[in-house]
């Protein structure tokens, strides 16, 4: 999958991709992100790409013709049978989640638009956006960090870019529930000590524990979450108890 990034700031969002999971992915050819500086396709002759707004009012609004300009010479890049996205990040656009990061991911190339100052040109967004995407509610200086957001979260869900591929179901979010909480050595931290079915070894009581610390997480902390995964999970008949045969104990 490849995103085009179009940006003021290029370095902030390469430095950002370019580590880690996402550097390994760049490297593996998994995904490829580009960054284009809005302000190499200003035809003013002092590369300006923001101006007073119209109406008056406080700071500066990016103007339309850079972003036209660079949108199609990303477009110009496309393939015919590429399906093909434009994202811009504002605060007032529909919320991202989990399931946007999935739908997205039926996407050969995502070109996402970020924004600065105090805004872009309504014409710009119109013109060149299908869709405008919030990371949530409050405000940033740019959409540069929400971009990261949305190649991180979208990146890690196509084939090869984490190794183990089961991950994506068994945790958090994606599964309707929390994360349960883990433990690594030492087995003593602080006089706090790792849950004892953890060293048990038992696999069956070990997931047991873990899906009800999910559950009990979630109802805590996102009653929301959990009102949602209750509507879609409805309640399993309670499991019969395993007959012990006479051999073992207690029967
Ligand atoms: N989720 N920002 C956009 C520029 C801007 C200023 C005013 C419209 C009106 C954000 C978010 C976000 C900061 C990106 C302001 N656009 N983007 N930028 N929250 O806060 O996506």
């Amino acid at each position: 999958m490849k995103f085009d990034i179009m940006t003021l700031f290029p370095e902030m969002v390469e430095r950002i991709t370019g580590e880690s999971i996402l550097g390994r992915a760049q490297e593996n050819h998994l995904i490829t992100v580009r960054c284009h500086n809005i302000r190499d396709y200003s035809e003013n002759r002092h590369h300006n790409v923001d101006d007073t707004p119209y109406g008056g009012g406080m700071g500066m609004v990016m103007a339309a013709p850079p972003i036209w300009n660079c949108h199609q010479a990303i477009l110009a890049q496309v393939g015919a049978d590429e399906r093909c996205r434009t994202v811009y990040l504002s605060p007032r656009g529909r919320r991202f989640d989990q399931g946007v990061a999935q739908e997205y991911t039926a996407y050969d190339r995502l070109i996402l638009l970020c924004g600065h100052y105090e805004g872009v040109d309504e014409r710009a967004i119109r013109l060149v956006a299908d869709e405008e995407l919030s990371v949530g509610d409050y405000v940033l200086t740019g959409g540069e960090l929400p971009a990261c957001i949305v190649v991180d979260a979208v990146s890690r869900l196509l084939p090869g870019v984490l190794s183990d591929p089961a991950c994506h179901r068994e945790e958090s979010i994606a599964s309707g529930l929390l994360e349960y909480p883990q433990y690594t050595r030492p087995p003593c931290f602080m006089g706090m000590e790792v849950p004892e079915v953890l060293l048990s070894g038992h696999h069956a009581h070990i997931a047991d524990w873990r899906l009800q610390q999910s559950l009990e997480l979630t109802r805590n902390m996102r009653p929301d979450l959990y009102e949602a995964y209750l509507a879609a999970h409805p309640a399993e008949p309670p499991r019969k108890k395993r007959r012990r045969t006479s051999s073992e104990p207690g029967s």
